[in-house]
């Protein structure tokens, strides 16, 4: 018999991955932005998660184990998976999601590649995904699409005859119009779109920008703004177009900062600083978080301003991410051939400016670095909101960090209180935001931490969620 299910989240990649263990396959659960955000929400609901992995990995093998009760994950959410041979991985995964919508939605179009067999790509596996959808939804159910991978689902849902309620969650940002109108298949992604009955974004910027492409390229559809919302109509189907702030589990984060484990940790990096302040780096190997950017400033805050020597260290932390990708390696070069040559120039006896972790820390590790930093560097040159800032700030139970985050960051419409903002790509704009962060006293960053806190306290992941959910019943359904 089919389970019912309250609320079915569909992303791109189930939460899991599979390793094999004495007791036979196992799924883990894999860290990322989206997993990291959704998996207490779905703990605590009937709820079901729709998502694909490699055929080649093993994880049908798990997910069978799973359905026959050996096999474990710590999530309480039934996981349905959805087999993608390397074709469709090629096209779909690596060449249109993160060749083509990846680099333009973060306004970076230089690097897209518009293969139109990767349009192709992109519409079969979207339809494999409705289809796995249709047959698991029932009446009643909640459909949850996250994401810029599967923006064409709700349009194939309809046509398979759905009449639920589908929410669509864009975690990316969505770029403005000039930027947008390059894409060749814009129209049928913004006609796709509003299947959905609400449309989320994690910015008033990134819903300004969808409205005006609206606007521009569906002069059809009418359009109004009530407030912060903006209901939409094309005779046929309504959505609502809001902003939904993604958030952390803020209490989970500022418990586990607290635990034994942690504080050890975090004591033994104190000692190996020798008392130097560390400026944080945490990100995704990715072009769009500003790493060879942010290496540079860094350069240029050590050029001119000597009297900071062996006073502060940069420790950068780079997780491995879109290896096969070629771009995606040659940015880890880049980055490894700048840091080697920072280091080369400034390295004293006893203080190497750059210290460069080239892998998935562990939870230990990586809050023990939230904890003892003195400084968060988060300068994505575009990101839809950016989870390790609001990470950090959780983190920081003592209170003593500044947070210096970019102005292009989604977290930075609510950080602005509290953080230094800085423009990514001016150089000597982040060196200087670096150096008066470094010289702020311990009151004022107290004040200034505080005020994070309760911002990013307030603004949690359970909120984020309740309130789409909320959304969702609220409209009525196609
Ligand atoms: P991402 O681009 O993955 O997410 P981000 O929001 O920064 O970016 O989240 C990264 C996550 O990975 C964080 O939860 C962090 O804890 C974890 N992480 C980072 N470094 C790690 C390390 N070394 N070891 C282990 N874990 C590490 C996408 C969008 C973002 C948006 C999120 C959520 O690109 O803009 O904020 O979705 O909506």
């Amino acid at each position: 018999m089919q389970v019912a299910h309250n609320l079915i989240m569909i992303s791109n990649r189930l939460p899991a991955t599979v390793e094999p263990s004495a007791e036979g396959m196992q799924l883990k659960p894999s860290s990322g932005g989206l997993v990291t955000a959704l998996r207490p929400v779905l703990a605590s609901q009937k709820g079901a998660w729709i998502g694909s992995f490699d055929a080649n990995s093993g994880m049908a093998e798990a997910l069978l184990e799973l359905s026959a009760g050996s096999a474990r994950a710590d999530d309480t959410c039934d996981m349905i998976g959805i087999p993608l041979t390397s074709a469709e991985q090629h096209g779909f995964y690596a060449g249109f999601s993160n060749e083509i919508v990846w680099p333009l939605f973060h306004d970076l179009q230089s690097r897209c590649n518009f293969d139109p067999t990767y349009w192709k790509a992109y519409t079969s596996v979207n339809h494999k995904f409705a289809t796995t959808i249709a047959h698991t939804a029932q009446s009643g159910s909640r459909i949850w699409v996250h994401d810029y991978h599967l923006m064409l689902t709700g349009k194939f849902l309809r046509e398979m005859g759905l009449h639920h309620r589908m929410g669509f969650f864009l975690h990316i940002p969505f770029p403005p119009l000039d930027i947008f109108e390059k894409l060749p298949w814009r129209s049928q992604i913004l006609r796709a779109l509003f299947q959905f009955n609400v449309i989320g974004f994690q910015t008033p910027r990134d819903q300004r920008n969808f409205v005006g492409c609206v606007r521009r390229l569906l002069p059809e559809m009418e359009l109004q703004r009530v407030e912060d919302e903006v209901y939409s109509s094309d005779g046929e189907h309504a959505s609502l177009i809001r902003v939904f702030p993604i958030g952390i589990d803020y209490n989970e984060f500022a418990r586990a900062a607290e635990q034994p484990p942690v504080l050890q940790r975090a004591e033994l990096v104190r000692r190996d600083m020798h008392g130097q302040q560390i400026v944080l780096g945490v990100d995704r190997l990715d072009y769009t978080k500003g790493i060879p950017e942010r290496l540079k400033a860094f350069r240029h805050l050590l050029t001119t301003h000597p009297e900071v020597h062996r006073k502060i260290s940069l420790v950068q932390i780079v997780v491995p991410s879109r290896e096969q990708i070629p771009k995606y390696r040659e940015l880890k070069l880049e980055i490894e051939t700048l840091i080697s040559q920072i280091n080369g120039t400034f390295s004293d006896s006893g203080w190497t400016p750059v210290h460069y972790i080239h892998r998935s820390l562990s939870r230990t590790e990586l809050l023990a670095l939230y904890r003892t930093a003195d400084i968060a560097l988060i300068t994505p040159l575009k990101d839809g909101m950016n989870l390790v800032a609001k990470e950090f700030c959780a983190a920081q139970v003592e209170c003593r960090g500044m947070l210096v985050l970019s102005e292009f960051a989604g977290a930075a419409a609510q950080m602005r209180g509290g953080a230094i903002l800085v423009n990514p790509y001016d150089i000597e704009g982040v060196a200087e935001a670096v150096l008066r962060a470094f010289e702020t006293g311990p009151k004022e960053r107290r004040k200034r931490m505080l005020r994070l806190r309760r911002n990013v306290r307030k603004a949690d992941v359970f909120h984020w969620c309740q309130d789409f959910c909320n959304c969702l019943d609220g409209v009525g359904a196609a």
